[in-house]
């Protein structure tokens, strides 16, 4: 994100759209080939998640070549290149902190914690560009629930795994490692909150942060973090890593703002990734009707 700008995205990366319909069909029918296959063939046979967007999908070779992972570079194309040295099998995640009953989860456990949705949403780069990707996971509340936050549980911690034997680009200090995000606790229950573990119906390519990444569809993209170990929950506000690297230009609540402006680009408008032409940013990125109610009384020009 300090690395490149809108007016930096050259008309040669823009992938020309495909059959998104047959190509997701297929993916979900294509029992057998995945972990998530059952699964995901219940997730589409159940009615469509109202909290889905019905617009047009990105195609899944979009989603899985256009990617932010700086752990594997800071190249769109690194991610889709470099990750096949994550190994995501054993993984678990420690969640504790402010909670009655911290533990450890092995993938396997949360993968049953509720039943796996579809959850079609749009993704806003604070870069300026968006998609819509097909997310398959649980909500993130599904998982808190298990451990029984106590009063003192303010905010919610995320970090994602730090080992440079399988991810190159932890051993440049582009960031300081692990990469880290935080939420409120009632955005973390809010329910459009979802932990991610597959996409298009397919077990979650590692470029997408397998085995599982946090989705919060309403905040710029670099909140949703990728292969998450630990989650802690606390009372102080966390320390999350693109604020800590510029804190003028990345605050704690990254909500999508079209009203204000990243200090070196324009916020109101943001080009799909697959079309020409620019579209105006929403504000919270089309979920205000959800989410608005969290910030009651907040300026969100301060709290940016
Ligand atoms: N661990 C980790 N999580 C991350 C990032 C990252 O570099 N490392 N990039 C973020 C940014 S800036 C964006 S836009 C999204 C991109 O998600 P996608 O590649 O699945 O579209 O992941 C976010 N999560
Ligand atoms: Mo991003």
């Amino acid at each position: 994100m300090l690395i490149r700008r809108p007016s930096d995205i050259l008309p040669s990366e823009i992938t020309p759209p495909e059959v998104f319909l047959n190509r997701r069909q297929f993916m979900l029918a294509a029992a057998g080939s995945a972990l998530l296959a059952g699964e995901a063939m219940a997730a589409l046979k159940s009615a469509p998640s109202p909290y889905s967007t019905g617009e047009k999908m990105n195609s899944l070779k979009e989603i899985t070549t256009y990617n932010n992972f700086y752990e594997f570079g800071t190249d769109k194309s690194d991610p889709a290149e470099k990750a096949s040295s994550l190994k995501t099998r054993p993984w678990q995640i420690v969640v504790e902190g402010e909670v009655g009953k911290a533990r450890i989860f092995g993938i396997e456990e949360i993968l049953k914690l509720a039943p796996l949705e579809e959850r079609i949403y749009r993704l806003r780069c604070v870069e300026g560009w968006s998609m819509v990707i097909p997310w398959i996971g649980i909500p993130l509340a599904s998982l808190l629930k298990q451990v029984q936050p106590t009063g003192n549980a303010k905010f919610v911690a995320f970090e994602t795994l730090n080992d440079p034997t399988q991810m190159p680009g932890v051993k440049r200090q582009v960031l300081d490692w692990p990469y880290r995000e935080g939420l409120r606790i009632d955005e973390a229950m809010h329910p459009l909150t979802i932990l991610a573990v597959g996409l298009y119906g397919e077990v979650l390519p590692k470029q997408n942060g397998a085995p599982i990444r946090l989705v919060v569809p309403w905040k710029y993209g670099f909140k949703s973090i990728k292969s998450i170990v630990r989650i802690r929950l606390q009372t102080q506000q966390p320390v999350t890593s693109w604020n800590q690297s510029a804190p003028n230009e990345y605050g704690f609540y990254s909500n999508v703002n079209p009203a204000v402006d990243h200090p070196r680009w324009s916020q109101a408008s943001e080009r799909r990734i697959g079309e020409y032409f620019k579209r105006k940013t929403l504000p919270f990125n089309g979920y205000a009707d959800q989410v608005a109610s969290l910030y009651k009384g907040m300026n969100l020009i301060k709290n940016f």
